[in-house]
């Protein structure tokens, strides 16, 4: 049992033809899973900001393709030699593979899976060829995962069997943006009990770095933002003050270190600029300070920094996903999630039926929310996270 039919499914995918416009929602072709590799009927998938870089230029992917990197589903059918997973199981697709094999996977630090089609993105499956074909044209694969399509297909090392019993409507979000925060916090920079952090951007992401810091045991969890609409979801979540750069004459790592006594011991870029990643470094404390790397900026920018900024002890790190290893990891967050060790289910400020995507990126770019007719459901004022049902 379990190996495909050979069928090919046809559904509705959201597809990208072109930089900077919407998505046309269309009938794509899904081809059955070859050789370790799995198709997934998808039941959920969040809109992370980096979807939106690709959309405008800002990151590269090839076109046209099917995006979303944080989705959750239901295992459709698998290739041959697949042994991990099940038609029926309940799974979560991640970006970052895990093979197990390559020289990362078996560093017991090391994350950065060698089959990941992130930095030089092929827009294939591992053997170069595409599973989506929409008019007769191939259609590219994003990150391994295209969530943004009623059934994908993803290679066996980037999917993980979670509990039978989860919702894949909220746990979708441990597929990037709960994951990548929370482990920000407690996995990359290791944030100790009784210390001070600062979070700058109070996104999905950033309100999951203070989670992080608050199941560390951080005494003092300082948010910043220039919107300050994010503030109240960020005090309920862990964040113990709040504050906006637009509120200071002066630079706000000045502020923090007068704020800290001197700088913070941990502090988290979670927004994507290159400005805010050197406040984010000078803020925290010069000899023992960490400062972490979230936020993905523009591939074309560049820092450049005084190397005394280092050279005095401060440690800069980043990490993609958290740090986790995402197979081992993902069913234990998911199992965390379940035991109510953080309100993950926070983030998630709207929910849309997958056709209103282009929606959903709407409110993402806007962010303030506005009333929206039809089947919107909206918990906040303001927008965390837009989680689409198929
Ligand atoms: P988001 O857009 O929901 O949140 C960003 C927040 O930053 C918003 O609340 C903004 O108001 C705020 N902001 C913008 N400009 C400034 C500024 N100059 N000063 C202070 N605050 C500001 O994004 P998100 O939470 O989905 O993602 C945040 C970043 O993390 C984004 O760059 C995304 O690409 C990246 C990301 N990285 C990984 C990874 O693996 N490292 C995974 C997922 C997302
Ligand atoms: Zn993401
Ligand atoms: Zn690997």
């Amino acid at each position: 049992m379990g190996w495909s039919h050979n069928r090919v499914i046809k559904c509705k995918a959201a597809v990208l033809w072109e930089l900077k416009k919407p998505f046309a929602i269309e009938e794509v072709e899904v081809a059955p899973p070859k050789a370790h590799e799995v198709r997934i009927k998808m039941v959920a998938t969040g809109i992370c900001r980096t979807d939106d870089h690709i959309i405008a230029g800002s990151l590269f992917a090839p076109l046209p393709l099917v995006l979303g990197h944080e989705g959750a589903g239901i295992v459709e059918s698998v290739g041959e030699g697949v042994t991990s997973v099940r038609p029926g199981d309940k799974v979560i697709p991640v970006f970052l593979p895990q093979c197990g094999k390559c020289k990362v996977c078996k560093h017991p630090e090391g994350n950065l899976c060698l089959k990941i089609d992130v930095f030089k993105p092929s827009g294939t499956m591992q053997d170069g060829t595409t599973r989506f074909t929409c008019r007769g044209k191939p259609i590219n694969h994003f990150m391994g995962t295209s969530t943004f399509s009623q059934y994908t297909v993803v290679q066996e090392c980037a999917v993980a069997k979670i509990n039978a019993a989860s919702p894949l409507d909220k746990v979708c979000l441990i597929g990037c943006g709960f994951s990548t925060g929370y482990g920000s916090a407690t996995k990359v920079a290791k944030v100790t009990p009784g210390s001070t952090c600062a979070v700058f951007g109070l996104g999905g992401v950033g309100l999951s770095v203070v989670m992080g810091c608050k199941a560390a045991g951080a005494a003092r969890i300082i948010g910043i933002d220039i919107n300050k609409d994010k503030f109240a979801k960020a005090q309920e979540v862990g964040a113990t003050e709040c504050i906006s750069p637009r509120d200071f004459q002066k630079p706000i790592e000045e502020v923090l270190k007068e704020m800290s006594g001197g700088g913070v011991d941990f502090s988290f870029e979670v927004i994507g600029r290159i400005d805010t990643m050197m406040s984010a470094l000078m803020c925290c404390q010069a000899s023992y300070g960490v400062s972490v790397i979230v936020g993905a900026a523009p591939n074309s920018e560049m820092l450049s920094l005084n190397p005394m900024l280092l050279l005095t002890g401060r440690t800069w790190k980043g990490a993609l996903f958290g740090g986790f290893k995402s197979n081992d990891s993902v069913p234990k967050l998911v199992e965390d999630f379940m035991a109510k060790k953080f309100p993950m289910d926070s983030l998630i400020s709207h929910v849309l039926p997958f056709e209103k995507i282009n929606e959903g990126f709407e409110l993402l770019r806007s962010g303030k929310s506005k009333f929206m007719p039809g089947n919107l459901v909206c918990k906040d004022k303001e927008i965390i996270r837009t989680v689409l049902t198929f």
